[in-house]
């Protein structure tokens, strides 16, 4: 390995095959790894577990792991280890379609979490021992600390709280990325905890590396490989009309003075209407903006380019192939625009109250009342996970949910009678957004939301539908602060799940 990534000489007596590395994980235990929304995984020690858990299977022998990372990773790691059948338990947030089916199957128990929750959570200790961190880094320095990669996530907490630690330097990622990151070490339990100082979503209140005991390093493995850097698809017309709806609401926001013209700090969700949005904000008057946010995707990139965005705090990237070589090529252009921290403070809700960020996230269904489900398809079939979308809702100066207002080729509407599983309560959404219109729930009664909602967001093909449904609950419901007919609330999803399509 190039010395210029393995400065400490000491650890050089580390560096192995990832063959030998995964072969020091210990079976039916817990490994933290590193990755968030698909970058800065370890990519080459997955896939030699992967290997080395098939074969202990192919022995008879049981062998899985209850794998934890920052968020979604790639086909290297969860791919891999859920095809293999080595995931026993997944913790916070997958993407991966193996995975998910495993999920869906009952093969794999998956805990979905908030993400600024992870770490505070492994420290009190319920989740268990942490056994093993697999940590991508960028370089490590000559006094041993570790220069992180494109994307932070938990790995501070699991370096501090594992007992051996894997290390994958990888050449892919850029050297310039050094002096990008912002780790803060101020972090505690309660009774200890203080006001964390951040007061702008510039601020840089820690370090630029991660500390390691060494004496916990067991192995060291040199890879060459880019992080899952999948494509976003052109913006279709749905996710062009969300975003026209947008801007126009966030220009009405500043001309009446809630925000000023530079806007709030803003957080962006993942998927392609989220980088929809974000490209419409190239078009739009705003100048100066700020990103308080997870996720840097290439509309974000953009942004920063044109000079309209000033600066952008995340924990990860997650950018397209273009997108990745572009911004390796400029990496020293971009590193004091671009603060990357630890999830525990990107999503941080004391920070994100504090900031105002304007939260804008994706959904999967939202009720009349304004109750979203971002993760369970029919009430029960995960698609990802809630993310940081709660961790932004509830803290957010303006919550925004945004989808089209149908998905799969029309046989499904994204407005229902009753949401099929919550995970923001109508108190959290503030607005939603689709290709129809957006309804600003803020200030509105139950039953005032259940009318903006459907006339302004619910496709033509299902409003008269949901229109007639909230009438007769209006005559038949129990109680009239939130009308429900119960034995039609979830029918729809009921047809769906018997026909193949919600449609009347
Ligand atoms: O399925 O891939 O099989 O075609 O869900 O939907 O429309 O491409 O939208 O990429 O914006 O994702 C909520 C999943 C939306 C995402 C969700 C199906 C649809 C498609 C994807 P296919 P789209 P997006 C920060 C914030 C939670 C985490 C979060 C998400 C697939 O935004 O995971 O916000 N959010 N984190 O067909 C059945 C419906 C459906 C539906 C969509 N009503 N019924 N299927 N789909 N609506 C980032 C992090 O925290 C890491």
């Amino acid at each position: 390995m190039d010395h210029a990534r393995l400065r400490n000489p000491a650890l050089r007596a580390k560096l192995m095959s990832a063959e030998d590395a995964a072969a020091l994980i210990p079976p039916n235990s817990a490994v933290g790894m590193s990755g968030f929304t698909g970058s800065g995984y370890p990519k080459r020690v997955p896939l030699a577990l992967a290997a080395r858990i098939e074969a202990e299977h192919a022995k008879g022998n049981p062998f899985r792991l209850r794998v934890w990372t920052g968020a979604s990773t790639g086909p290297e790691l969860d791919g891999a280890l859920a095809k293999a059948n080595g995931i026993e338990f997944r913790l916070p947030y997958n993407s991966d379609p193996i995975a998910r089916e495993k999920i869906n199957r009952g093969e794999m128990e998956y805990l979905d979490m908030h993400l600024s929750q992870v770490a505070p959570m492994a420290w009190q200790g319920f989740l268990g021992p942490l056994d093993t961190a697999v940590i991508e880094v960028t370089a490590i320095r000559e006094d041993g600390a570790l220069v992180p990669s494109s994307s932070v996530g938990n790995n501070k907490t699991w370096l501090d709280r594992a007992a051996r630690v894997i290390l994958e330097v990888n050449a892919w990622q850029n050297p310039a990325l050094e002096g990008m990151h912002d780790i803060y070490y101020g972090t505690a339990l309660p009774p200890n905890r203080v006001p964390i100082p951040l007061t702008h979503a510039d601020d840089r209140i820690g370090e630029t590396v991660f500390r390691c005991d060494p004496s916990k390093i067991v192995a060291i493995v040199a890879t060459d490989a880019p992080d899952r850097n999948a494509p976003f698809a052109e913006p279709d017309s749905a996710a062009s009309g969300i975003a026209g709806h947008l801007l126009e609401f966030l220009q009405h926001e500043v001309r009446v003075g809630r925000i000023p013209p530079s806007l709030l700090p803003l957080q962006s969700g993942v998927g392609n209407v989220a980088n929809a949005v974000m490209s419409g904000l190239l078009e739009s008057p705003f100048e100066n903006m700020t990103a308080y946010t997870e996720v840097i995707q290439d509309g974000m990139l953009d942004l920063l380019d044109s000079g309209k965005l000033r600066v952008a705090s995340a924990t990860a990237f997650s950018l397209s192939p273009e997108a990745a070589a572009d911004l390796n090529a400029r990496m020293p252009e971009f590193r004091n625009r671009i603060i990357l921290r630890p999830q525990e403070i990107s999503n941080h809700p004391e920070l994100i109250r504090r900031l105002g960020c304007i939260a804008m996230n994706g959904l999967i269904e939202a009720d009349i009342y304004g109750n979203v489900n971002s993760t369970h398809v029919m009430g029960s079939r995960i698609q990802n996970g809630i993310g940081g979308s709660g961790d932004f809702a509830r803290n957010a100066f303006i919550s925004v949910f945004m989808t089209p207002s149908t998905a799969k080729g029309g046989k499904i509407s994204a407005i229902v009678p009753h949401a099929s599983h919550v995970d923001h309560i109508t108190q959290d959404v503030q607005v939603i957004v689709t290709e129809q219109g957006l309804a600003d729930l803020r200030g509105l009664s139950p039953k005032q939301r259940a009318k903006v909602i459907i006339a302004n967001c619910a496709h033509p093909s299902y409003r008269d539908a949901l229109a007639d449904y909230f009438a007769r609950a209006q005559k038949s419901s129990y109680g009239l602060q939130s009308p429900t007919i119960l034995t039609e609330a979830l029918s729809w999803h009921d047809r769906f799940v018997r026909t193949g399509s919600m449609l009347p």
